[in-house]
């Protein structure tokens, strides 16, 4: 991918004093670490190791300090759904973390819970586990259809995004900064029609509007209609696609070369997965005495949490074990600094407009 993808800067300003770009001539685009990504799971520091060392300062318990306050804070994550009607973005919202979350909680049936969705839904859960809390918010979007012009989708959704970036934007500039709350984007998951050969020109206008605002992960949808065949023949198209239009996904970081081999291998297979074909079903189907998560035809089951049958194990493992963090620190390092540059400088101008 090119290079300055991390660092772009998509222009909004229609001050004279900037490029079309919405940049001022001659100015740098904040640099950022996003570009050297590395992924690690492994906390390499042992406190017991130093205990009986003469040389021990204690800095070394830094890491663990930090890890303390960073569990007593808790965890933010924003996860926002997009793609034409009909995809099953309320569906796999569902499979991905209501069933899974409240697995001994009663839900209504499917039809009570998956209706058409017509407007920008928000929905937060908190999530505990082994003592670190998660907030996690849900932004569902309503699919796209014939009736809807593409410039009307677009707005909705890049208001929603930059509405997030402007707010947190004026609580860091305010008097409490201590307790911000960060309800900024940081995955949108974009759903693509396994009807049809690819991506449509309202995805590439739609992903074209985003990509520079939010990380976007390519999903092709509904991917139990395809033979195996058809699935491999459609994610390569669709990456192709990507790269023909130039449309900048989000980039999963390398792994650390010291990682186990284990890890390494998950991390290929995860990467040769994208765009990450998924199942959504709330329904749960039994087979050979087990209860399963599952869409039962008269030919078979697919199993929505078999690695055989579709992505989705995949991406829910990259979405919460493993990327969580790294799409955070994009949308902040990458994505928020860019509308921050962008935002300083138009203002800047303005006041100098207004002492001409
Ligand atoms: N075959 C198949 N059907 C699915 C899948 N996921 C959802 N569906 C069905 O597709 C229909 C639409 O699902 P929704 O989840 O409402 O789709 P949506 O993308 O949220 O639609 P809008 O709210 O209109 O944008 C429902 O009847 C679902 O049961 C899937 O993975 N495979
Ligand atoms: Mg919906």
């Amino acid at each position: 991918m090119e290079n300055g993808l991390r660092g772009h800067t998509e222009g909004r300003g229609s001050n004279s004093a900037t490029s079309p770009t919405g940049l001022t001539p001659g100015v740098k685009i904040p640099t950022t670490p996003g570009l050297k990504r590395r992924l690690t799971r492994r906390i390499s520091y042992t406190p017991a190791r130093y205990k009986d060392d003469d040389e021990y300062i204690g800095f070394a318990t830094l890491p663990e300090q930090v890890h303390r306050k960073a569990v007593r804070k808790g965890f933010d994550f924003t996860l926002m759904v997009v793609g034409e009607s009909g995809l099953g973005k309320s569906t796999l919202i569902n499979s991905l973390f209501l069933s899974e979350l409240y697995k001994d909680r009663e839900l209504p049936s499917v039809n009570d819970l998956i209706q058409r969705t017509v407007s920008i839904e928000k929905k937060q859960l908190e999530i505990e586990e082994k003592g670190v809390r998660l907030k996690l918010t849900i932004v569902d979007t309503p699919g796209f259809n014939d009736t809807v012009n593409a410039d009307d989708c677009h707005k909705a959704l890049l208001e929603y995004v930059e509405q997030q970036f402007k707010q947190y934007f004026e609580d860091e500039s305010g008097l409490n900064r201590r307790n911000i709350v960060d309800n900024r984007v940081h995955c949108c998951l974009y759903f693509i029609s396994p009807y049809g050969h690819g991506l449509r020109q309202i995805d590439v206008e739609t992903m074209k509007k985003l990509h520079h605002k939010v990380n976007i992960v390519p999903l092709l949808a509904k991917a139990d209609i395809l033979t195996k065949q058809e699935l491999k023949a459609m994610k390569d198209r669709i990456m192709q696609e990507i790269e023909d239009n130039k449309i900048h996904v989000y980039e999963f970081p390398d792994c650390d070369s010291d990682e186990d081999e284990d890890f390494k291998q998950q991390d290929r297979e995860l990467k040769a997965s994208i765009p990450f074909a998924v199942v959504g079903c709330n329904t749960v189907v039994e087979a050979g005495g087990k209860k399963i998560r599952g869409r039962a035809y008269p030919w078979g089951i697919v199993e929505v949490d078999n690695p055989d049958h579709c992505d989705f194990v995949r991406l829910r493992q990259m979405l919460i074990s493993t990327h969580m963090q790294d799409l955070k620190d994009v949308t902040s390092d990458v994505h928020y600094e860019n509308y921050r540059a962008t935002h300083i400088r138009t203002q800047m101008s303005g006041t100098q407009k207004e002492r001409v």
